[in-house]
């Protein structure tokens, strides 16, 4: 483990409080010049430290996977953690390093710098202030089944949030609060040869971020959980209760394909069922009727235009309202 991660390992543990240098020093046995210079680095990379008189400390706490695994009684889903200050991205990261990385294991960053979204689009996740996560899958299921690992993680994430707030989603991989983006999944697959080698959960979730972190583009689109709830949010007590929930619904999906559990909070939670929206693919925008979500984890819209009832599984399209993203 690097020594800033130590740093942060250890102001996390004490958050709100601080420490200070001398504290550091009895703690890690690290010399002091040592715990200096990783501070400095730290503050210079514009991690969330604040200075109290002699304290150091958090502003908010921060990834720790030494604070996860307490909390965290799963038996493979977030049992081993790589976490990096910075990556390009969780999701390329995971996908370079497919062949070494366990069943269930997680990939997270303080930082992505090239952090990726659907179709291309780009993901923005500043420093210590959003959870950056990938986590691994080998499982034996048909092809067709994947995508229904966007809505397990979805009501996964539903669950976890259960009781900051009223925590919505978009179908197939927005979760909203209060109308606006908070989180976002995109899902990989490595096949070789037409074997599946691994299935890739990329989750983005903007947990600490203020209004002016949001990318000017992005405001009237994109929220964080602290913005909506007025309160800092511990990143390692999120996580833990994510992976629980996550994997609470894996295992009987990949025994005995159960769905259900996962797909009646997806629906329960839906801001699209019964309303009408703009289903918009590269080729033509029609209004529709959202119904449900069907068995498959496919979107049920009746369109407009013909009154006719279909079942949307590409998820190669956008819905959006008549103005607006949502
Ligand atoms: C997503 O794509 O919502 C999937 C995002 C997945 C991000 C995670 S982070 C860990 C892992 N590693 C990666 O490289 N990626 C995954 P999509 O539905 O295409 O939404 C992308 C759109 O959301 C962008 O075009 C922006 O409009 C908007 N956006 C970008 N950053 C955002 C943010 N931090 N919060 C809310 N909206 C954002």
């Amino acid at each position: 483990m690097s020594t800033t991660q130590r740093i942060i390992n250890e102001l996390t543990s004490v958050y709100p409080e601080g420490l200070t240098l001398d504290q550091f020093i009895q703690r890690t046995a690290l010399k002091k010049d040592v715990v200096e210079l990783a501070l400095s680095e730290l503050i210079n990379q514009k991690y969330p430290i604040s200075i109290n008189g002699d304290k150091f400390g958090l502003t908010f706490p921060l990834l720790s996977p030494a604070a996860i695994a307490p909390l965290s009684k799963t038996q493979f889903i977030g049992k081993r953690i790589r976490l990096f200050p910075s990556l390009e991205s969780t999701n390329n990261y995971a996908k370079e390093n497919l062949a070494s990385l366990e069943n269930g294991e997680v990939i997270l960053a303080h930082e992505q710098t090239s952090g990726k979204g659907r179709l291309g689009r780009s993901w923005s996740s500043p420093i210590g202030k959003s959870i950056s996560m990938s986590i691994v899958l080998k499982p034996a299921i048909q092809p067709e089944n994947i995508s229904l690992l966007t809505q397990l993680s979805a009501a996964a994430l539903v669950d976890a949030l259960k009781e900051m707030n009223d925590v919505k989603i978009k179908w197939p991989n927005d979760l909203i609060m209060n109308r606006k983006k908070m989180a976002g999944i995109l899902i990989e697959t490595e096949f070789s040869g037409g074997t599946l080698k691994g299935i890739i959960i990329g989750i983005g979730i903007n947990t600490n971020l203020e209004s002016s972190d949001i990318p000017d583009g992005l405001q009237s689109i994109a929220t964080s959980i602290k913005e909506q709830t007025k309160k800092v949010v511990n990143p390692n007590t999120l996580l833990a209760r994510f992976f629980i929930s996550f994997e609470h619904y894996y295992k009987p999906f990949v025994s005995t394909h159960l769905t259900e559990p996962f797909l009646s909070v997806c629906r329960d939670h839906s801001i699209l069922i019964g309303n009408n929206y703009w289903v918009i693919n590269d080729t033509e925008k029609r209004k529709a009727y959202i119904n449900d979500i069907s068995p498959s984890g496919g979107l049920v819209v009746t369109y407009h235009d013909t009154n006719q009832t279909a079942v949307i599984t590409s998820t190669h399209l956008s819905i959006r309202g008549d103005a607006e993203y949502i």
